[in-house]
């Protein structure tokens, strides 16, 4: 069996892989250990062309190698900041209203794809099967190709993939799907997601696709997949169960005086739908006034990408919003809303889950969203909390002991949190298990191991395949 090379944004650090780090770093440092190989990608550095250029620096981890080059200034606002994070992102979101397009930004995005390909080039052996993750990566494997890599290459799209309609939005739409094309496997979130991609060959591409998966298009022919990302469940419920007798706990749990909890973790991201979740909540306070000083939300937001202007924006609003509420129904020992703008540690997390009746998790589009799936992990079977989740969260296609809403409609959410308040234990109880079995049946590993089983089960190209497009 070949190494495995691993190519994302951002590359977890030895250290990351080994602590509480969130759920990709795990799955995938996993498969790295078992089959040795290299995590490439971007360090987090803004560096010197000199810096850049010397990269990639190495760390040596057991059979891992850890290989990240740094970006100049110019390659970090074109290729992250702009057109992955202002154009890809938000159009991937249906928020094409928030999206721009510039094009030295595209073109600054190809080159350093291209660039990290090259640097890429000579870590590579034969047999080596190649994973590439997310958004900021599409034309990579079109750039390892026309430097005559012949080996087997994967992607997965961690973030929604939108409707034909909606891709037509950016401007070399279907250069995009043309660079897609160049890989081996594409591996998606959900069956609408895939779909989607499907649609754009089909009707926009002049493309085929077989009842099996197979997907002929721009010459190319390509296998396409639903891998669903999930969580090691029975971890995050041992970590959370042990640290629910942690100062943290009990200074919130005295805190509380016994009113209920509602939690909600999320990056301080446009696509949570936190402002919309905000004004639910309001609403539950404003209907339901045996409510007001009975019940707390807490929105932990830590921020992301506050260099992009719209994430600026969504900071603002969100902290009027909190304020705007807090005002009108606070009292002098009651706080409605506690919006925390930090990072938490990830256990510490978990045992919060624990400890709260509700799980509010309203995104308005999201790939998956693994916080849904850590909130049912982390509860306590006996006296589990109530997962009350968007139908645009990726998760809700599993999760069916979830209370479904539509985070476009605040009554319907102010309803759903009165019953998810108001829910017995042993309705509570039966959809935990259903939630629970659905997360054991589709973990972290089976989404890792299914996606590489099938990416090294793709014939391999013969040498002279790799370049271009035929
Ligand atoms: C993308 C897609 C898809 C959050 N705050 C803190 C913290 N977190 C952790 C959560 C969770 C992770 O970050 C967030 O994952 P999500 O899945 O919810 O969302 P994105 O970051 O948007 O991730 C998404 C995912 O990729 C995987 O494919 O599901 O749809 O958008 O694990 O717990 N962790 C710590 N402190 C925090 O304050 N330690």
């Amino acid at each position: 069996m070949g190494r495995l090379i691993v190519v994302s944004n951002r590359v977890a650090t030895p250290t990351e892989t080994k602590g509480s780090a969130g759920g990709l770093a795990v799955g995938v440092f996993g498969a790295l250990k078992d089959a040795g190989g290299v995590w490439f990608g971007w360090s987090g550095d803004v560096v010197s062309e000199t810096v850049a250029n010397a990269g990639p620096m190495l760390e040596q981890d057991g059979a891992v190698t850890f290989a990240t080059v740094g970006l100049t200034r110019k390659d970090y606002d074109q290729y992250y900041r702009g057109f992955s994070n202002a154009t890809l992102w938000p159009v991937f979101h249906y928020r094409n209203d928030l999206a721009r397009y510039e094009r030295d930004e595209y073109a600054g995005y190809r080159r350093v794809n291209a660039w990290l390909a090259h640097k890429l080039v000579k870590l590579l052996e034969p047999d080596d099967i190649i994973w590439i993750h997310d958004y900021h990566l599409i034309p990579f494997a079109e750039a390892l190709r026309s430097e005559g890599v012949t080996n087997r290459i994967g992607f997965f799209l961690h973030i929604p993939f939108p409707a034909p309609q909606i891709l037509l939005n950016i401007p070399p739409h279907e250069e995009l799907v043309k660079s897609l094309s160049c890989y081996d496997l594409l591996g998606f979130q959900t069956a609408t997601d895939q779909q989607a991609f499907h649609d754009y060959v089909t009707r926009h591409a002049r493309g085929t696709v077989s009842a099996d998966g197979i997907v002929e298009a721009f010459g190319r022919k390509l296998r396409t997949g639903v891998y669903r990302i999930g969580v090691f469940p029975d971890e995050i419920a041992e970590q959370a169960k042990r640290y629910e007798s942690r100062q943290h706990v009990l200074e919130l749990k005295q805190s509380l005086e016994g009113r209920k909890l509602i939690m909600s973790v999320d990056r301080l991201d446009y696509s949570k739908g936190l402002v919309e979740r905000f004004r639910a909540f309001e609403l539950l306070l404003e209907r339901s006034p045996e409510w007001r000083g009975n019940v707390t939300l807490v929105q932990i937001a830590p921020p992301t990408r506050s260099d992009v202007a719209t994430y600026q924006k969504i900071r603002q609003d969100l902290e009027y919003e909190a304020g705007r509420i807090n005002g009108r129904y606070s009292g002098l020992d009651y706080t409605p809303i506690r919006y925390l703008n930090q990072q938490y540690d990830r256990w510490k997390l978990m045992s919060l889950f624990r400890e709260s009746q509700i799980g509010f998790v309203t995104p308005l589009h999201d790939g998956m969203n693994l916080v849904a799936k850590e909130y049912v992990a982390a509860q306590n079977p006996d006296d589990p909390g109530v997962l009350v989740l968007s139908i645009f969260a990726g998760a809700a296609a599993e999760l069916s002991g979830a209370v479904l809403v539509n985070p476009h409609d605040a009554i319907g959410m102010c309803e759903a949190l009165q019953r998810a308040l108001q829910m017995p234990l042993d309705a509570r109880q039966r959809r935990h298990e259903i939630n629970m079995a659905a997360l054991r049946e589709d973990d972290l590993g089976v989404w890792r191991d299914s996606f590489l089983r099938d990416l090294r089960s793709v014939p391999v190209r013969r040498s002279g395949e790799g370049g271009g497009h035929k």
